[in-house]
């Protein structure tokens, strides 16, 4: 269907213009076909005149195009598309995504004030977001959530949360670190870290900190993922020569040291004939003295993991 617009009569062309640029013309037809009347149609004018394009909306937050691009394609700051496929802000949405950016965080530190916040329909990114601003560094935020991931846990395993809560909260909080690693810049020539779980390991979210705390530092990563069998590490770590390092992961709920044995060995042994350093992360029955790796057990390790990768690899540490 056409747009329903009037080309010409008594509407001025300059707001015929303005109109058909600001919204679809599916959102046109839509408005057509309804049947406006005078004064519904003026607010629609009023409403479109007030949309802000990227550029505008940039100046009017105070930052530049890029972020408020990524924060309409995120998902936290409302927009409209053009049938050109060009963002709109309105002024409202401007002032509200301000609002709570400056919004004092009460007690957001807090176990309980975090499991709260991943219950609910409070969006996850934003939250993260915030936390990121409240200290200096995704390896801190990672220190912050880790408690309160052992706790939702032990709320699951007394009863008082139900599964579908716990399944619902790690996937919204999965996604939105995963969306956050995407949009942080990468260097020219980083460096890669391949990220597997190792084969029965299904919990993926310490890999993810990880992944984000390392994207950070200037790696960037290679994701394998939950449940990956050890010959697809190992024929990963042979056939691309630009990894320089394996993060695995097996968390609490893993229950087999000689799992992680064989798979230390099988691993550590391909990285020891590339040069690739191994780092063996989560809480899981990793050996105590492993031969090949590095035991990794909490985030604040993480400065002291990076010194230790120069040390390792004798190269040059992406930062
Ligand atoms: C979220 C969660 C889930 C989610 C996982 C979603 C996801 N995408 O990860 C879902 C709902 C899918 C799930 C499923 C199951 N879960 Co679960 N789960 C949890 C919970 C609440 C959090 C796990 C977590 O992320 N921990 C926090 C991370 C950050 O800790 P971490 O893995 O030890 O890693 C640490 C570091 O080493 C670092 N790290 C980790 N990896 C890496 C890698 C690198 C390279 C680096 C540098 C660092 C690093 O991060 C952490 C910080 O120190 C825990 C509770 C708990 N105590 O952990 C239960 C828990 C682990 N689950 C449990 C169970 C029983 C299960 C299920 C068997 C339930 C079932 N009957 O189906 C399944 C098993 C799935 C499987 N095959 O693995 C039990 C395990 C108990 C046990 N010892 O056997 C726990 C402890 C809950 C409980 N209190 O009973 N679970």
């Amino acid at each position: 269907m056409g747009p329903f617009f009037p080309r010409h009569g008594r509407f001025g062309a300059h707001i015929a213009k303005l109109f058909r640029d600001s919204v679809s013309a599916r959102q046109e037809s839509s408005i057509f076909s309804e049947g406006l009347k005078v004064d519904q149609f003026v607010r629609i004018l009023r409403g479109v005149a007030g949309l802000l394009s990227t550029a505008e909306a940039a100046r009017f937050m105070g930052v530049g195009p890029t972020s408020v691009k990524r924060w309409a394609d995120t998902g936290l700051l409302p927009c409209v598309r053009t049938a050109g496929g060009h963002r709109r802000f309105t002024r409202g949405a401007l002032e509200h995504f301000a609002r709570l950016q400056s919004h004092e965080e009460p007690t957001i530190d807090g176990v309980s004030r975090w499991i709260d916040i991943l219950l609910s329909e409070m969006s996850h990114e934003l939250s993260l977001l915030r936390a990121r601003g409240r200290v200096a560094s995704w390896r801190q935020v990672a220190e912050e959530l880790d408690p309160v991931l052992t706790e939702i846990g032990l709320r699951w395993a007394r009863g008082e949360l139900t599964i579908g809560q716990e399944h619902i909260a790690s996937e919204r909080l999965a996604r939105a670190l995963a969306r956050i690693t995407e949009s942080l810049p990468l260097l020219p020539n980083a460096p890669i870290c391949l990220l597997a779980c190792v084969q029965s390991e299904g919990h993926t979210l310490g890999l993810s900190l990880a992944e984000l705390c390392l994207r950070e530092l200037g790696w960037t990563s290679k994701w394998l993922g939950a449940w990956t069998p050890t010959e697809a590490i190992t024929d990963e770590v042979r056939s691309d020569e630009r990894i320089r390092m394996v993060g695995l992961s097996a968390s609490e709920g893993c229950l087999d040291p000689a799992l992680l044995r064989q798979v230390e060995a099988a691993v550590g042994g391909v990285c020891r004939e590339r040069g690739v350093a191994l780092v063996l992360g989560g809480r899981g029955p990793w050996p105590q003295a492993p031969k090949h790796g590095v035991r990794f057990g909490e985030f604040h390790e993480l400065d002291a993991l990076q010194k230790q990768f120069r040390r390792i690899s004798g190269k040059r540490s992406p930062r």
